[in-house]
């Protein structure tokens, strides 16, 4: 699905993983790719535009965070727009306070009404309803036999009559829900080409006579543009509760899944990825985006480190690296910060690729208890001023943190090392530079 797309927004964020920070050049050059690879994804051209002035708004907007990369960054706030735009929260159909729900199902020709149908049937009967169907498209010859076919498969029965009458076999049908205590009447109607009147005006009649819980316009994903077009002229007739979007699995661009919600202001309610009756399923904004990006666990990632970020911590902990003030009490600021993420190795594991990096090195969160012990054996003075700590505050610091003297004083040593590297590397980023070190001490340590 979107693969077209996925690969280009990939290679727009790959243009800003190599670069230590958000800078205004590296934004604007993947800003004006993101809405490239979107307008190429036939997304609506006031949508892209949308889209990519809220990213760079936040992309400037935003401090660094310390612990990802600016690529990763991106992503999650590309992500997030994404999820905005295609509806947030998941949305339901509406179900009748007494029953039957009506659902009344409308879309152009072809865009797969009728098979969609039968899978909402299905999908509803597996939640324990008890649906009818009735086959209201009295043109197309072959329509009711299709509908009482895919009906026998799911064992759901269909009702229709003889006449050529949509509007009469929707009443008469929802006449038969009430009697035969379903709960459920699904109304198949017929589809045209083109959105006219006269298919408007029987859609409207039919809506008026059964007064559905729930209107579904069924749109074919393959159709890009068209379908979003389409859609807007079918809601300012038919003012319809939401979208299905059909034949995902093909190979559609993804244009209409991330435009239509934007443009018709109606929710996607359930996506069709197959022909099969079993493919079908609800619409969430949230994997959608996820499957659109295609970038794993990158948003919990950023959204860990987000959660603990503190900018104000940030720019005084930088302040003080430059200034060489840098000292035990800020130091142990940062394990603590490091904690609270989790293990190590699991936000290590989440960064693509660095699992296998890091290969049979391991990490054990063990491996900093010593060194926290050694700092709390500080007194505070020690901690803010390291120098301080003599031979005879050595031993102390040993004995109360039940270490050795030599392990302090290579807490020490790499401490004034970690320091002066920390210094050094302005242009790196910060937080990742940290880890790496403390990743060093913490080495270190488990040999003794
Ligand atoms: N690949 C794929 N094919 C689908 C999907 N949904 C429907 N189709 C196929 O699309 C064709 C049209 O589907 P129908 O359900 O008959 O469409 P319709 O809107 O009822 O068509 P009319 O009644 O003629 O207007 C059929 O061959 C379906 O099998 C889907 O999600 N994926
Ligand atoms: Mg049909």
């Amino acid at each position: 699905m979107f693969e077209d797309l996925s690969g280009k927004l990939e290679q727009a964020f790959k243009s800003v993983t190599g670069q230590a920070r958000l800078s205004d050049v590296n934004v604007a050059e993947t800003v004006r790719e993101i809405r490239r690879a979107l307008l190429d994804a036939d997304v609506n051209y006031d949508v892209a535009r949308s889209i990519t002035a809220a990213v760079k708004e936040k992309a400037l907007g935003q401090g660094v965070l310390a612990s990802v990369t600016p690529g990763q960054q991106f992503t999650k706030i590309v992500y997030d727009e994404l999820v905005s735009v295609l509806g947030d929260e998941k949305e339901d159909i509406q179900f009748a306070s007494t029953p039957p729900t009506v659902i009344l199902i409308a879309g152009l020709q072809g865009s797969g009404k009728t098979t969609f149908t039968a899978k909402l049937a299905k999908f509803l009967k597996s939640q324990g309803r008890n649906p009818l169907l009735a086959a209201a498209d009295v043109y197309r010859p072959a329509a009711v036999d299709q509908l009482r076919t895919l009906g026998d498969s799911i064992e759901v029965p269909v009702y229709s009559i003889k006449e050529k009458d949509a509007v009469r076999t929707a009443k008469e049908a929802l006449a038969e829900a009430k009697k035969n205590a379903h709960d459920t009447l699904i109304i198949d109607t017929a589809g045209r080409m083109h959105v006219d009147e006269v298919m408007m005006s029987e859609v409207a009649e039919i809506k008026s006579v059964v007064k559905p819980n729930e209107v579904l316009f069924v749109v074919d994903a393959m159709t890009g543009q068209d379908a979003v077009f389409t859609a807007r002229e079918f809601d300012k007739q038919i003012d319809f509760n939401g979208v299905v979007l059909t034949k995902l699995d093909g190979d559609t661009r993804g244009g209409a899944a991330i435009s239509i919600k934007s443009v018709v202001n109606k929710p996607i309610k359930f996506v069709s990825t197959g022909e099969g009756v079993d493919s079908i399923s609800a619409f969430y904004p949230d994997r959608m985006a996820q499957r659109i990006l295609g970038m794993g666990d990158v948003v919990s990632l950023v959204e860990k480190a987000q959660e603990q970020y503190d900018e104000v911590q940030a720019r005084k902990l930088q302040a003080k690296i430059s200034s060489n003030a840098f000292n035990f009490e800020d130091f142990y600021g940062q394990l603590q910060q490091i904690k609270k993420m989790g293990s190590m190795r699991d936000l290590i594991g989440m960064i693509p690729g660095m699992s296998k990096q890091l290969g049979d090195v391991e990490i054990d969160d063990d491996s900093l208890k010593p060194i926290e012990a050694m700092i709390n054996s500080m007194t505070i003075q020690e901690r803010r001023n390291p120098q301080l700590i003599n031979g005879s505050r050595r031993k102390r610091i040993a004995t109360g943190s039940g270490t050795s003297v030599r392990e302090v004083n290579d807490l020490l040593k790499q401490f004034n090392q970690m320091k002066k590297m920390m210094k050094t590397m302005t242009k790196m980023n910060k937080m990742g530079r940290a880890m790496e070190g403390l990743k060093n001490l913490a080495g270190r340590q488990r040999l003794h």
